[in-house]
């Protein structure tokens, strides 16, 4: 087989600054060893996320600079209005600055007190902004995705039956929602298939519940229905997409992952009532309907990358890179969570670190040597992001220790993905020495992004 090469050629380029282990020491120490306090320009290859670092192609550019920067009635608002009503078959589009401000307005409205929203597995800030609201996130992944080694198909499917137990038990009243998050992020980057989003759409609609797609990576979740799921093999991504959406009530959607954009979201609704009430929230917190929280220049952009993202060159190259990275690092017993999910690679930090109890944060303590020793920046996905504390203050752990090599798009060549691959057998190779973590200092919510964190002896 021939090798699947870039499908671009690199016209502009940013430099990496090599730094050594003693320097990144200090460094690390200086950040309290939390990755989300180092400055980027101290690391070598930078996989903490996939969102916003995306490569914007030669066409996006030109967008940027054709972009309409009117007020109100701005060219790029249709433009992007207009592909994402292709896309989703919603009426209603709604710019806002990234996703978890389409998430804010949207659960200000339907969250509050004794109310529940149901997912396969929710993302921190969409979780976070259900508990801000007073609502109640409730997660419910299928049997296979709790199993990090088990190869399966669609281990980001929610379970069936445990929905129709959760209906029973709050009584659909009290559930504002369902949320499908394609592909699940927290829970490994798997996709979600076909015949699951038309099984939830079923009870939704049978219960009279409110049935949405947290979109942001649909375009891989299209590609893994079309190479897995039957029937889908033929069609397009586009088509498969539009069938996805089809069943949904409405979306969020972040724009800085599957749509290659620095920044951007949207909400698509199909409720007029409901959309009136969005952007009445939006027009005090974000913008005018037709710019939100988006320049028109971003608009222009997201219009753009939504096209690109969606050509199947790319999405086999995309998909085909991280089996390439999941493989390498499988095929030398490195635990990861198999298959490889669309967007990134996940180590399983309880297997590669036994040694390390959960309330010593395994995943933390592996992110941290991934950095010491390659430069490395992954983030944890695990007790330290997920973990909340019972009465006692004892720590209630998250289900899975994750470390997650999120790969941004279009930015890193396979040299790049070699050089991660040695790094991390180099770490496995030495495991014992790594050290847990403790927390010193913490915020009540979404607690990873400025916890600061000591190293055990
Ligand atoms: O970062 P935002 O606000 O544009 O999007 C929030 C968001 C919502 N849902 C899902 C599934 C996400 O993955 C997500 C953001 N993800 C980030 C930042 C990530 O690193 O995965």
């Amino acid at each position: 087989m021939q090798t699947i090469i870039e499908p671009f050629r690199i016209k502009s380029v940013e430099p990496i600054y090599f730094n050594t282990v003693e320097e990144r020491t200090a460094l690390l120490k200086e950040a309290h060893h939390n990755l989300f306090l180092l400055k980027a320009k101290d690391v070598l290859i930078d996989l903490l996320t996939d969102s916003g670092t995306s490569a914007m192609s030669s066409a996006q550019w030109a967008g940027i600079m054709k972009g309409d920067e009117s007020y109100a009635g701005s060219e790029s608002y249709f433009h992007f209005e207009e592909k994402i009503q292709t896309i989703t078959g919603m009426p209603y589009v709604i710019p806002t600055h990234q996703g978890r401000a389409a998430e804010k307005i949207l659960f200000s409205i339907l969250g509050g007190k004794n109310k529940y929203v149901l997912s396969n597995t929710l993302f921190d800030t969409t979780r976070a902004n259900i508990e801000y609201s007073g609502a109640q996130g409730i997660d419910l992944l299928c049997d296979e995705g709790k199993d990090t080694s088990l190869v399966a198909n669609f281990k980001g499917n929610l379970n069936i039956q445990a929905l129709q137990e959760q209906i029973n038990v709050l009584g659909s009243e009290n559930i504002t929602m369902v949320v499908l998050t394609v592909t699940n992020n927290s829970g490994g980057g798997q996709p979600v298939s076909m015949a699951n989003i038309r099984a939830v759409r079923a009870i939704c609609k049978a219960h009279n519940i409110l049935f949405y797609l947290d979109a942001c990576r649909f375009a891989e979740n299209a590609y893994f229905i079309k190479t897995r799921e039957d029937g889908y093999a033929d069609k397009s991504i586009l088509t498969i997409a539009q069938e996805m959406f089809s069943y949904a009530d409405g979306c969020t959607m972040s724009a800085k992952k599957d749509a290659f954009a620095n920044m951007g979201g949207f909400l698509a609704l199909r409720d007029e009532a409901l959309t009136k009430q969005c952007r009445n929230l939006l027009v005090i917190t974000e913008g005018f309907p037709t710019y939100g929280g988006l320049a028109g220049r971003d608009l222009e952009a997201i219009a753009i990358g939504l096209d690109e993202i969606m050509e199947e060159s790319y999405l086999h190259y995309r998909i085909r890179s991280m089996e390439y990275l999941c493989n390498k690092l499988h095929d030398a017993d490195v635990p990861v969570m198999r298959p490889a999910g669309g967007h990134a690679v996940y180590l399983d930090a309880k297997k590669f670190l036994p040694h390390i109890p959960v309330h010593e944060y395994p995943g933390q303590a592996l992110a941290c040597a991934l950095y010491l020793h390659g430069g490395i920046r992954s983030v944890e996905i695990g007790s330290f992001m997920f973990g909340k504390y019972n009465v006692f203050g004892n720590l209630i752990p998250a289900t899975h220790e994750l470390v997650r090599l999120a790969i941004p798009r279009r930015v890193y060549t396979q040299s790049h993905i070699d050089y991660v691959a040695e790094v991390i057998l180099e770490v496995f190779q030495q495991k014992e020495k790594i050290k847990g973590l403790q927390i010193i200092e913490e915020a009540e919510l979404l607690r990873h992004f400025t916890a600061k964190l000591i190293q055990l002896n």
